[in-house]
């Protein structure tokens, strides 16, 4: 399937590929804003390190039961902020029903996730392509909700040099990712400038996940 072949049915999803489906504006954007920044508050974002050594252009935090982090020592989940020496703060109740809905809507009911990594793009910064692949049972999607600047998001499929696919996310934005598409590889354009009205010269991206058992 080419991208200009992406539909969308009578209930306003657009299915981009097998397992992988965007629901256009589906948040209130001002109430996620809200909550990130008191997330932020608690446990900050921060520039984490990879196993390379270099350090990642995307801030992160956490919240829920497990949070994804990465150091020299690779990528893992922990219980533990490793910054503040403390546990994560919990997921915000409308967060979680938000996911496990739009999860159902994607085709995959009873998605119940312990762990939401937040991610904040400064203007420039970027994603390289990735597997999501640290979490445990692959056979739960990946719910993504995009705030703020827009970016280029692309799929490359399989492999990492796949060809890749691009689709625009916008602020309110949620796709929902598994099945099939659920260890393919994904990566984001670096983002561009500009100024939301909420977000400022910023965007953010949460990713539900089912991290453990
Ligand atoms: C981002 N998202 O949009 C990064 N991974 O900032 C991801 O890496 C991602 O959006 C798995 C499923 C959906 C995603
Ligand atoms: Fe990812």
């Amino acid at each position: 399937m080419s991208m200009n072949d992406l539909f969308a049915n009578d209930s306003g999803l657009e299915i981009l590929g097998e397992g992988i489906t965007l629901w256009r504006s589906a948040i209130d954007v001002a109430r996620y804003v809200s909550d990130i920044e008191d997330l932020a508050r608690r446990a900050p974002f921060r520039n984490m390190q990879v196993p390379r050594g270099r350090t990642m252009s995307v801030a992160i935090t956490n919240c829920g039961k497990l949070g994804w982090i990465s150091d020299t020592r690779g990528y893992r989940y922990s219980a533990i902020d490793p910054t503040r020496s403390a546990p994560w703060p919990a997921m915000p109740e409308h967060w979680l029903r938000d996911a496990a809905q739009a999860a159902q809507r994607g085709g995959f009911a009873g998605f119940s996730p312990d762990a939401c990594l937040v991610n904040c793009y400064e203007v420039g910064a970027r994603m390289g392509a990735h597997q999501d692949r640290d979490e445990l049972d692959f056979s739960q999607p990946v719910v993504s909700i995009s705030l703020g600047l827009s970016a280029a998001f692309a799929f490359h499929g399989e492999t990492r040099s796949g060809t890749r696919r691009r689709i625009e996310l916008h602020s309110g934005d949620v796709l929902i990712w598994g099945g099939p598409a659920r260890l393919h590889f994904h990566s984001v354009a670096p983002v561009k400038a500009g100024l939301h009205p909420l977000c400022g010269a910023r965007r953010f991206n949460l990713t539900f996940r089912r991290a453990g058992a």
